[in-house]
């Protein structure tokens, strides 16, 4: 159904992306769905709702959401059915940030092939090696067929890849085809020259010359010199800002002439609604999964079809999602045709395996592009568990891990058996889990355990970043001269250019920065978690962690075992079960540092936990997994 102005809100929540929408709105407001599932307020047409509301959302902002919801016609499928059994259901993947896993490139993530077998990792993900000039640490790429010269080879990559087939492993690359790096030859050539078939690959565009008055963002803009600016009027093609700081338009002062890039300068958006474009990339990933390469984890996919004409995004969609224009590229009217398209084209002929990026993706958004009988993507990254409510990444909070609870327990059904999820707490964008709940770090180490516990035991596949095998915690950066990262400096700067001192500045990058996780991984520890002489009690998290995987390995039940949550609503404590034929598990987790009843279940015995017995009250941060 189309919906309209005289639609009502009840309409509006029907809607799969509508109801998405709706509650991450409530989530962010910390509001209860009753505010909208009240029959008054759900047979109130939008129209009404205009009128309440429409000074502070301000004139255009229904027309672009009536605009997106009206760009998805499907429902996720009611009915429910059993997951079909598949190798990435059953996998432990883990992921390798190839400058920081080892400082030897591929053939340091060779030499650790052994530890990752024997900590029962079955796939790496393995963040771009491609060859790049580095401004995104390898995501802008210039080549896609050659491999980056500080990290090795192809022959070390054919290495790696028989290496890690040959110990019965798979390796998934990341694919980062939202954009390419400024020095690709296709953007040089597109550049250079207005008739290159390449042109039409990327996003051209003139100057906006209807745009309203003089946009004082190019002033700000420092990599354009004053006489560039004369040329330059000001107008980038659309009000679009970047992710990394800035407007999402670079100005090319010699052609006279704007290309968009969401991300840094450097990585310039790529056009799919060419077909030439599409069937490069559908080329060039059958040539990888041609040398053994078994599936791809598909950087930020989601973003890449946008709306046509690529239309200004609503400022107050803006303001509350910090990005402007996200809501003309994060769920575009083509999406689902090209992430069709590109599973069948190159994904099908291999069998090969794909897990997408989608940042902003809900729940119902979700299953329509993970559901089986959709035939577009395996798995999705979605990223609504790693903050808070209201809260961004750069807010400095302790994260209460009852909303992870609340998380999964409205999550981990919901695909009727129809789709699957991922489960990780770490990647190399975000800083470290357990430094959000516990900054204090006095309870590092039960909570890196209680993660993994929660990680080898929900319903879904565990992805582990390097580091959280040793429970690696924040780093003490002391100034901005510490960090690295091409996004905290641009989100400093607007930080500075909207009037934050750089002491506060750079404490929201502290809280935020993605360097915490791109340290060099920890081997001095370990080497220590591996050699302590410790007691069964007071296993390392290494020790921990090798455990725990491989008991899942021999427990169907953590992997296809129905989950049923037990008194969902009680706060602090998170308790489930995980039921299959084989035999059934019991977990259940105290989610705060306050001791809470325990309860455990007739019939069940203890097998694992973070404390040295599963006797008495949960004590803080307490795990207890059970079998029967
Ligand atoms: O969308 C965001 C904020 O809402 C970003 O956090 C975005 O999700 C994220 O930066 C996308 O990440 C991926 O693409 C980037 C790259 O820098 C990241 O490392 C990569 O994981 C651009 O390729």
């Amino acid at each position: 159904m189309q919906l309209s102005l005289n639609s009502k809100v009840k309409d509006v929540c029907k809607h799969p992306l509508g109801r998405d929408i709706v509650e991450k709105l409530l989530l962010q407001l910390g509001k209860s769905s009753w505010l909208v599932d009240n029959p008054i307020v759900g047979n109130l047409s939008l129209k009404t709702i205009k009128v309440i509301v429409g000074k502070k959302v301000g004139p255009g902002f229904f027309d672009v959401v009536l605009d997106l919801l009206n760009s998805e016609l499907d429902s996720p499928r009611a009915d429910i059915v059993s997951p079909t059994p598949a190798w990435w259901k059953e996998a432990v993947f883990y992921q390798v940030y190839p400058r920081s896993f080892t400082d030897q490139g591929i053939p340091g993530i060779i030499d650790k092939l052994d530890y990752l077998q024997n900590l029962g990792v079955d796939a790496i993900w393995l963040s771009p090696v491609y060859d790049s000039p580095n401004d995104d640490n390898g995501y802008d790429i210039r080549d896609y067929y050659s491999i980056m010269r500080e990290f090795g080879t192809m022959e070390d990559m054919d290495a790696l890849i028989s290496g890690l087939h040959s110990r019965g492993m798979k390796l998934v690359m990341d694919l980062v085809v939202n954009h390419t790096s400024d020095e690709h030859q296709w953007f040089k050539e597109a550049l250079d020259n207005e008739s290159s078939p390449y042109r039409d690959f990327y996003f051209f565009r003139k100057s906006h010359a209807n745009r309203n008055g003089h946009d004082d963002r190019a002033e700000h803009d420092s990599s354009i010199s004053l006489g560039d600016k004369k040329s330059y009027d000001g107008k980038p093609p659309n009000n679009w800002t970047s992710f990394f700081g800035g407007p999402a338009w670079n100005y090319y002062p010699e052609q006279d002439i704007w290309a968009l890039h969401l991300f840094s300068k450097k990585q310039m958006d790529l056009n799919w609604e060419n077909p030439a474009l599409r069937e490069e990339i559908y080329k060039m990933v059958r040539w990888w999964l041609a040398k053994g390469v078994d599936g791809f984890r598909l950087d930020v996919i989601n973003y890449i079809s946008k709306f046509e004409g690529l239309p200004d995004g609503d400022d107050f969609i803006g303001q509350l999602m910090k990005y402007t224009g996200v809501e003309r590229y994060f769920y575009g009217p083509r999406l689902h045709e090209y992430l069709k398209e590109l599973r069948q084209e190159a994904f099908e002929p291999f069998k090969a395996f794909s897990v997408g990026e989608t940042p902003g993706i809900g729940l119902r958004a979700g299953r329509l592009l993970t559901d089986e009988y959709r035939k577009e993507l395996d798995l999705i990254f979605s990223f609504d568990h790693l903050e808070a409510p209201g809260k961004t990444r750069f807010d400095d909070y302790q994260y209460d891990l009852v909303h992870l609870k609340d998380h999964y327990v409205k999550h981990l059904n919901f695909d009727g058996g129809h789709g699957w999820h991922t489960l990780f707490y770490n990647n190399h964008d975000n800083p470290r889990m357990i430094s959000k709940i516990d900054s204090s770090g006095l309870y590092a180490k039960p909570l890196a355990k209680l993660l993994a516990v929660l990680q080898m035991t929900l319903r879904g596949t565990p992805f582990i970043y390097q580091g959280d095998e040793i429970g690696a915690k924040n780093e003490n950066f002391a100034s901005m001269d510490d960090i690295h990262d091409v996004e905290s400096h641009g989100i400093y700067n607007d930080y500075l250019a909207e009037g934050l001192g750089p002491e506060a500045a750079f404490k929201r990058i502290l809280a935020g920065t993605r360097d915490h996780a791109r340290v060099m991984m920890k081997w001095d520890e370990v080497l220590r978690q591996q050699g302590v002489n410790e007691s069964d009690a007071d296993l390392s998290v290494l020790r921990f962690y090798q455990d725990i995987i491989r008991w899942r390995r021999q427990t169907c039940a953590c992997v296809y075992g129905t989950l049923e949550f037990l008194d969902a609503k009680t706060k602090d404590v998170f308790r489930y079960k995980r039921l299959h034929e084989d035999g059934n598990i019991f977990v259940e987790a105290n989610l705060g540092i306050n001791a809470a009843k325990s309860a455990s279940q007739e019939g069940f015995m203890f097998v694992i936990g973070n404390y040295s017995d599963g006797f008495g009250d949960l004590r803080p941060y307490e795990v207890r997994v059970y079998e029967h």
